[in-house]
């Protein structure tokens, strides 16, 4: 999968895909990420990228003509994506819409800075708008991190075989059981009894039964949307007692 992302600050983006799973799936081919600074695109000599609100307020907005060039010089060179713009007023970004996304060949994610931008942008060019939360950040880099994140690590081949995103949070709808790894004794505190049992079968209960617990305690709204066995169902009420 190729990311292209439009932003006035591509070395924020140095790092992230610098380590780890990422850094690998990149080596690997399996993904993309491609740096587009808006400012290249912004033909006046100080390669201005902003301009105060036509009805006055405070702040600035960001220019449409550099965004739309960029645009349509990412296009140019590698064809039509999936254009996707982070703002607060975006749909809310889940397991769900990562799953989606992760069917994508192209993603041209639009990081906005200062107040936003030029409305016209949206109109033209922006096929969805994804929020990472309802809280207003400085930009949009850190969301469009988090979207190449989880989508990527949804691509076949990303993720070892040992760690498969099926098994997880939000896969299944639930929150997640608890883990444990040695020892099996660390201050005083021990592994549960069934996860040293080796009875595979009761530890998928004793899992599910924690992850309802978790579930029920912390993301009640979880358990609305989720699709819960008759026998989920019974556990919840006793604990629910
Ligand atoms: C945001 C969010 C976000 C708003 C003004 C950038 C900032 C500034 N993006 N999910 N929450 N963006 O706060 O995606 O332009």
């Amino acid at each position: 999968m190729r990311f292209d992302i439009l932003t006035i600050f591509p070395e924020m983006f140095a790092s992230p895909f610098e380590h780890s799973i990422l850094k690998r799936a990149r080596e690997a081919g399996l993904i993309d990420v491609q740096l587009v600074n808006i400012r290249d695109f912004a033909e006046d000599k100080h390669h201005v990228t902003d301009d105060y609100p036509y009805g006055g307020g405070n702040g600035m907005v960001m220019k449409p003509e550099p965004i739309a060039k960029a645009l349509r010089d990412v296009e140019g060179r590698s064809g039509k994506g999936k254009v996707i713009l982070l703002s607060p007023s975006g749909k809310r970004f889940d397991q769900g819409i990562a799953k989606g996304l992760s069917a994508e060949e192209h993603l041209v994610l639009i990081c906005g800075r200062y107040e936003g931008i030029d409305e016209r942008v949206r109109e033209s060019f922006v096929d969805e708008e994804i929020s990472v939360g309802d809280y207003i950040l400085t930009g949009g880099e850190l969301p469009a991190m988090i979207i190449i994140d989880a989508v990527s690590r949804l691509i076949p081949g990303v993720l070892g075989c040992a760690d498969s995103p099926e098994e997880e949070s939000f896969s299944r709808d639930l929150l997640e059981y608890p883990q444990y790894t040695r020892p099996p004794e660390f201050e005083g505190k021990r592994v549960p009894d069934v996860l040293l049992s080796g009875h595979h079968a009761e530890i998928v209960k004793w899992r599910r039964k924690e992850a309802l617990r978790k579930t029920l305690i912390v993301r009640p709204d979880l358990l609305e949307k989720a699709d819960l066995s008759r026998e989920d169902k019974k556990i919840i009420e006793d604990l629910k007692g």
